[in-house]
């Protein structure tokens, strides 16, 4: 019999609504859902074929043991007694920190997952933690930390009431945006300019979303001189809220210093924006009623991607747009996210490494993972939803040599991905189509969203029998290493017999809906079963009107006061950008390497969907000018060369690209990928052997892996050009 269900996508943060006919276990269509409280009947292609990935016949449907070059499949139970052995052997002989994890983008936006992994690895005594967030965020959730003392007080732009809103280094249209919610963005970018407000793009690519607004083109990883400039303006207009600032900030004067070498003109000789362009948008800011600013990961994953982050957040607050509605906000969810975050022993204290390098939110750098494996400082590691040595710097396949140094490697996944080839077991994970859930925890619990809401929703499938979800994985290895999770021996005994009892006919407790109830409840709000039978498109709560937060205990600093002038910023920024500044002088000529999303891709995870990726690989995409300068055009090979290594790529040539920019499509790269096999024939070529690993080239105050921004030497190559 067809069923038709209701749930929201997972892939990305949009977490647009969608309407699923189900009929024997099996999707049949898949709809955008046009009553969702936010989507309101908008979802990407990615979201409405799904169910290519969802039934595809490569996906790992029971846990498999690799033997020489052979994959076994074996039972639960046997998989997590080897395992168990296993980390338990490393832990006896080198300690609990010896064992560490990985996890990827899908892991944070799975609810139940953080919450028993983190139990698990505090229970047994190691906070090695590394992830994709230092490959993304990172520097952002520094600057939280630094500013307002959380890493998870995370300020987003009210898109839906500004008047003024300048975004850098962000394609939300493509990308269905990052760290603040915002499906639908080109019809909530429009209605910006419908108000009579501004948008204006700032991206060294004249992305899909500029479109909407104004752009300007950027040379890649000089937004911070931009950035410093514009604060600069600002107090030379004295455009400053004193009285605001006086009683609710600190710092201000050091904030002031630190930018006054940075003139409008002095930022234009290697941003590329004119002293005039820069201070047209500085009046244009103050004047409006209300002004928003972002930046996402393209800043992010440049040198200087804190600096920038703590300059953009000075900038709104010292106006008076920070915490006042159409400027950005800081939300409030159902739980008080940054307040747990900042008082959670393994967030706060992190990891204590050799090196002066930090671990943010726990999170130490992927960058460095290599070196720590090769080193002999980790000597298993969980992989959980990712691909690192297609995500993370893999210069000269490094990264991937060190993996398969380990003594232990587990990968939680859909598939046997690349990384997963190099695994001693892979443990299959359910899908979100599989389990119950709640839009992740920035939003759910942070209100990272200019439209709040809440939402839950049941499995929509059933998972295959020998697939199961990664909260229950923990929870049994927990159980087998007398973890007590939670603190509780009663809660913990709990847990640990429904894990026990699920998958048998005595499994009727569902974990993931008793907690989702419970978060819930907390907030007032209906039970989990309330909520689908009440809110079965979500219930929209009231919009944050701001003036919530400064001045207020949410202020989590000591003295409750935001600082404009975190030490460890302002001497960085002494430091560093001088001679990064004398660095862009000299490469004024070199061309520099940036990523690019696309729509049909999730990183590297829908490249075996034949319905999605039907390319057969990734190009390098330049501006006119560059092409006759290489003398190459459409579809001819180029060699490209970084100080870490080298690929060779067709171009394809494009007006949208700023003239002495390449950007390569990343997370491609799949020759090796026998698991994933219409990948393995539209392999395309992976851009980060390109990125630098090790401590010189990560950014020292977060960890952030620098991915964007990348000098390199562009030749044309003897290759002869594609058909
Ligand atoms: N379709 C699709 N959607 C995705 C993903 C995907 O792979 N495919 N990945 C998901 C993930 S993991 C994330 S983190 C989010 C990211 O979401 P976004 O932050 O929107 O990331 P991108 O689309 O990569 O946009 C980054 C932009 O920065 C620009 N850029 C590069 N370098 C610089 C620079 O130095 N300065 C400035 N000003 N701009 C620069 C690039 O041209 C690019 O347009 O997207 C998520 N959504
Ligand atoms: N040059 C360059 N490099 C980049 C970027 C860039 O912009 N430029 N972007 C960076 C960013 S922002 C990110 S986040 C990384 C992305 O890198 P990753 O986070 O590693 O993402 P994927 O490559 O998509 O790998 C995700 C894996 O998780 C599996 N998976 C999906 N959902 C689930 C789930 O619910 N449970 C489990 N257990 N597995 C699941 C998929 O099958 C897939 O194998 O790449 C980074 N690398
Ligand atoms: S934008 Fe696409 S990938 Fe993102 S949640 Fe919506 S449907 Fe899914
Ligand atoms: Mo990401």
């Amino acid at each position: 019999m067809m069923e038709t269900k209701l749930t929201f996508c997972s892939l990305c943060e949009s977490f647009c609504g969608l309407e699923v006919d189900v009929e024997d276990n099996r999707i049949r269509d898949i709809r955008p859902d046009e009553q969702h409280v936010v989507s309101t009947g908008y979802a990407c292609v990615k979201g409405t074929k799904f169910d290519s990935i969802q039934h595809s016949p490569d996906r790992v449907t029971a846990p498999l043991k690799r033997i020489d070059d052979r994959w076994q499949e074996i039972t639960w139970d046997q998989a997590l007694e080897e395992i168990a052995a296993k980390i338990k052997a490393i832990i006896k002989r080198d300690g609990p920190q010896a064992f560490g994890n990985f996890v990827g983008a899908p892991g944070g936006s799975n609810l139940m997952s953080p919450i028993f992994r983190g139990e698990f690895y505090k229970g047994i005594g190691s906070n090695r933690m590394y992830g994709t967030g230092t490959c993304d965020t990172m520097n952002k959730f520094r600057v939280n930390g630094d500013m307002y003392g959380s890493p998870m007080r995370l300020a987003y732009p009210d898109v839906d009431h500004t008047n003024f809103m300048m975004i850098l280094g962000a394609n939300p249209n493509i990308s269905g945006n990052t760290l603040y919610h915002l499906p639908r963005s080109r019809d909530r970018f429009a209605g910006i300019i419908a108000r009579g407000g501004r948008v204006v793009w700032i991206n060294p690519r004249r992305v899909e979303s500029a479109r909407t607004g104004e752009h300007l083109f950027i040379r890649p990883d000089t937004d911070v001189y931009f950035l410093a400039a514009f604060c600069n303006e600002i107090f030379h207009r004295d455009a400053i809220d004193h009285e605001l600032v006086s009683r609710t900030m600190k710092n201000l004067e050091s904030l002031r210093s630190a930018v006054a070498p940075w003139t409008a003109e002095r930022q234009a000789q290697v941003t590329g924006i004119s002293a005039a362009t820069l201070r047209e948008l500085v009046d244009a800011y103050l004047a409006a009623d209300g002004a928003a600013l972002n930046m996402a990961t393209g800043v992010n994953q440049g040198r200087s991607g804190t600096l920038c982050y703590w300059l953009l957040e000075c900038i709104s607050a010292i106006t008076g747009n920070f915490d006042r509605q159409g400027g950005n906000l800081i939300g409030e969810g159902i739980i008080d996210f940054a307040l747990q975050a900042k008082d959670d022993p393994v967030l706060k204290l992190g990891f204590h490494r050799s090196d002066d390098l930090p671990s943010v939110s726990g999170q130490q750098p992927a960058a460095l993972l290599a070196d720590d494996i090769l080193n002999g400082e980790v000597k298993g590691l969980f992989v959980e939803a990712s691909n690192p040595i297609l995500a993370v710097p893999n210069p000269g396949n490094r990264l991937e040599q060190a993996l398969g140094e380990l003594e232990l490697l587990v990968c939680i996944d859909w598939f046997r991905n690349e990384t997963g080839n190099l695994a001693h077991y892979i443990l299959p994970a359910a899908t979100w189509m599989e389990r119950p859930g709640m839009p992740y925890a920035l939003q759910s619990f942070a209100g990272c969203t200019p439209t709040p809401y809440l939402y839950a929703a049941d499995k929509v499938l059933e998972p295959p029998p020998d697939v199961r979800e990664e909260w229950w994985m923990y929870t049994r290895l927990a159980d087998m290493f007398g973890v007590t999770l939670m603190g509780n021996r009663f809660i913990s005994g709990f847990f640990k017999l429904a894990a026990r009892l699920a998958h048998t006919p005595l499994g009727f407790i569902s974990v993931p809906k008793v907690l989702i109830s419970g978060m819930l409840k907390q907030s007032g709000q209906p039970d989990f079963k309330g909520m689908l039978k009440n809110h079965p498109h979500g219930l929209r709560l009231p919009d944050n009107p701001g003036g919530n937060f400064l001045g207020t205990p949410r202020v989590l600093t000591d003295d409750a006061l935001v600082d404009l002038g975190p030490p460890d910023f302002i001497s960085a920024f002494d430091e560093r950008v001088e001679t990064l500044f004398n660095d862009e002088l000299n490469n004024l000529g070199k061309m520099k390497l940036i990523g690019k999303r696309e729509i049909k891709r999730m990183n590297s995870s829908s490249a075996n969907s034949p319905r999605l990726v039907k390319e057969t690989t990734n190009y390098a995409y330049i501006s006119p000018v560059d092409a006759e300068k290489l003398g190459v055009t459409d579809l001819d090979y180029v060699d490209i060369t970084s100080a870490a290594d080298s690929i060779t790529i067709p171009v394809k040539v494009s007006d949208e690209m700023m003239p002495g920019v390449v950007a390569v499509p990343q997370c491609w790269g799949h020759e090796k990928a026998d698991g994933l096999p219409h990948a393995q024939q539209h392999p395309g070529v992976n851009s980060n052997l390109l990125a630098g690993d090790g401590y010189d080239s990560v950014e020292k105050l977060s960890g952030m892996a620098h991915l964007s921004g990348i000098l390199v030497d562009m030749t044309r190559s003897d290759r002869l050009a594609s058909a």
